[in-house]
């Protein structure tokens, strides 16, 4: 067990949203950071950083929440930012009334196993856009999809959750699945600390 913080030390753990563009990341992140939802869409442009320390804790952690442009003209700068910086969990975005969405999971996967995410961090499923009347492709396909992943890739069972920006569903549940997470990657693996 980890001790209680003597020198305020604070351990960063890197989120990192991937998904196709358009499945709602920065709907889901600007939900959760500012509990608004915008309807237009603004594609995201460059990595953008968000910090996040959740209360009550025993350990001083704090979230560092990469928010990735999903467009496959930003391919290059994934890569190159993924290089460069190690994701200790990896949520993975589906839009659940966007077929495109799931079938892009192939490149966004191989792009998180040529970075040598996957096995470095935790992999999380997230389906979005549940308020939808038009649900193309449903929770069993995510786990069932989900389930081939692990085999493939030999890691543990990975989270699926379903998530609305619009109506704020399962939000909270996300980011607090996400910190349960932090903490049991803090407890098995070095994660940068960083001084106060
Ligand atoms: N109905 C509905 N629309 C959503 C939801 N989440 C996002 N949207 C809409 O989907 C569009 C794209 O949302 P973004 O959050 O910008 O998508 P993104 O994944 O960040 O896209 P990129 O930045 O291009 O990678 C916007 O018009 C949002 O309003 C949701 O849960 N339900
Ligand atoms: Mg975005």
């Amino acid at each position: 067990m980890m001790k209680r913080d003597e020198n305020a030390k604070i351990f960063q753990v890197k989120v990192g949203f991937f998904g196709a563009k358009a499945v709602g990341k920065t709907a889901i992140i600007k939900r959760f950071f500012e509990g608004v939802f915008e309807e237009t869409y603004n594609p995201t442009q460059t990595v953008n950083m968000h910090y996040y320390t959740p209360e009550m804790c025993d350990i001083k952690l704090q979230l560092v929440i990469y928010d990735f442009p999903g467009d496959i003209a930003f391919r290059k700068v994934r890569i190159d930012f993924l290089e460069k910086n190690k994701m200790n969990i990896n949520v993975v975005v589906v839009d659940a009334a966007d077929s495109y969405s799931y079938f892009a999971l192939t490149d966004i996967l191989s792009e998180l196993e040529l970075t040598n995410q996957i096995g470095h961090g935790f992999l999380f499923f997230v389906l979005n856009k549940i308020d939808i009347d038009n649900i193309i492709i449903s929770r069993n396909t995510m786990s069932a999809l989900a389930r081939t992943v692990e085999k493939y890739y030999g890691i543990p069972p990975t989270p699926l959750i379903e998530t609305s920006a619009k109506t704020g569903e399962n939000i909270e549940l996300l980011f607090n699945t996400i910190v349960q997470y932090a903490f049991m990657k803090l407890k098995t693996s070095s994660i940068s600390r960083t001084q106060t």
